[in-house]
């Protein structure tokens, strides 16, 4: 792209409203080089959205501020510039948490920065990601593949929102997407005979409607063996509680979600407990640790309560709350603060989930910044052919594995 007029810098910066999964808009930014190349960026929105998280504005009113605000604040400016960048709209903003123009807004720009800086460089996505984290080994994540549905993702009864399979000792990122399909299919099999009119999800799994919580996760152990595969050795399950948008009737106890660790092959426990319930959290850490026999170790997740915020996370670490963090860039509304908070995340031994949201669109951004830094996880939903939004990201990751596999490296 560099030439005799000098390196690529952005000419035009513009939004379209757009509709993400659940046909609700959300906003689409794009970016234009000198030279032409155009970059675009879609932005995705939460259900059980955490208290915390950076505030967005209607999406009509971001194509404004886009055309009104940004385009002129970021004319001239390299691609490459992403803290600058990113910086220069936080300061538009001038709110702690985004509010005047939405953390919807600016990250739909920050992401099409990043990816106008990819192709300026001559990178792929992830390894120009990696090249802002000076990381220049790359491997895959583990997908995290969310095959039943419950709390504000779907009508049935589950109050658990999330039924996840990890086959998180199957070698090698291809074999562990087929995994996940074909448990998804066989627990289809054993469901329908249950239920024989099975409705799905905002995510693209099943949603039946099921006497208990715990039958979810039965019929989910049934679909791994019927698979062909050995729970826990193999293949484990996760669980998003997402308990700040749990119903009243809930019961919210450390015996009850020890109960379920030692019932059931659960390697990652996400939001179990309220996002301001520090205290629980870190006692249930302890106890969690300490009942732990087992040859891994299991994760204790924070979504809801760490919101991808640098400050939440510190104070996370300092009480001793967690030991993962689930990270979802439109949490917080830039690049540069995510992978700011990725950073703090790994210094403290953590592991790093990268997360869609349950209302998608087809960008498939998160699984480069996956790979890109280096993220030991990725939760991106059911493998269900009929969900391109969750798929696109598979597929992604599948080109990516690839690639890294016939050792391309430009
Ligand atoms: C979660 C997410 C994604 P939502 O709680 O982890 O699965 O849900 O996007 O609705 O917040
Ligand atoms: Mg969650």
């Amino acid at each position: 792209m560099s030439d005799m007029g000098g390196a690529p810098t952005i000419e035009r910066v513009w939004g379209e409203v757009i509709h993400d999964s659940r046909g609700e808009e959300t906003v689409q930014a794009s970016v234009q080089l000198t030279g032409g190349l155009v970059c675009s960026a879609a932005v995705p929105a939460g259900a059980s959205k955490g208290k915390f998280e950076a505030a967005t504005v209607d999406p009509k009113q971001s194509v404004d501020y886009i055309r009104d605000e940004i385009e002129a604040a970021l004319k001239g400016k390299s691609p490459a510039s992403q803290s600058e960048i990113d910086g220069i709209m936080r300061e538009l903003d001038g709110t702690p948490n985004k509010a005047r123009i939405g953390a919807n807004t600016i990250l739909g720009v920050s992401m099409a920065v990043t990816r106008a800086g990819a192709a300026a460089n001559n990178l792929p996505l992830y390894r120009y990601i990696g090249m802002l984290e000076n990381r220049t080994g790359f491997s895959l994540p583990i997908p995290m593949m969310n095959l039943i549905n419950g709390g504000k993702h779907a009508d049935n009864n589950l109050e658990i929102q999330e039924f996840m399979v990890i086959p998180d000792r199957v070698p090698e990122y291809h074999n562990q997407l087929s995994a996940g399909k074909l448990i998804f299919s066989t627990l289809g099999q054993l469901l329908r005979a249950v239920s024989p009119v099975l409705a799905i999800g905002d995510e693209g799994g099943y949603a039946p409607v099921l006497d208990t919580n715990e039958m979810a996760m039965d019929f989910m152990r049934q679909a791994i063996v019927q698979s062909g595969y050995k729970p826990w050795e193999e293949v484990s399950i996760g669980l998003d509680v997402a308990a700040s948008s749990l119903p009243a009737t809930f019961e919210i106890t450390p015996q009850r979600y020890l109960g379920l660790l030692r019932d059931f092959p659960i390697l990652s426990l996400e939001d179990p407990f309220d996002e301001e319930a520090w205290d629980e959290w870190a006692q249930f850490k302890q106890q969690m640790e300490e009942s732990n026999s087992t040859f891994k170790k299991l994760m204790l997740v924070g979504d809801d309560l760490y919101v991808t915020n640098p400050e939440r996370l510190k104070t996370g670490i300092e009480n001793k709350a967690a030991n993962a963090i689930l990270v979802k860039l439109n949490q917080i509304g830039t690049v540069s603060e995510t992978l700011e908070v990725v950073n703090i995340a790994r210094q403290a031994g953590y592991v790093i989930i990268v997360s869609h949201r349950s209302g998608e669109t087809l960008d498939d951004f998160i699984a480069d910044f996956s790979v890109g830094v280096g993220a030991q996880f990725i939760k991106t939903g059911c493998p269900n052919d009929n969900h391109p939004e969750r798929m696109t990201k598979y597929r992604r990751l599948l080109t990516i594995e690839q690639e890294l596999l016939n050792g391309r490296t430009s």
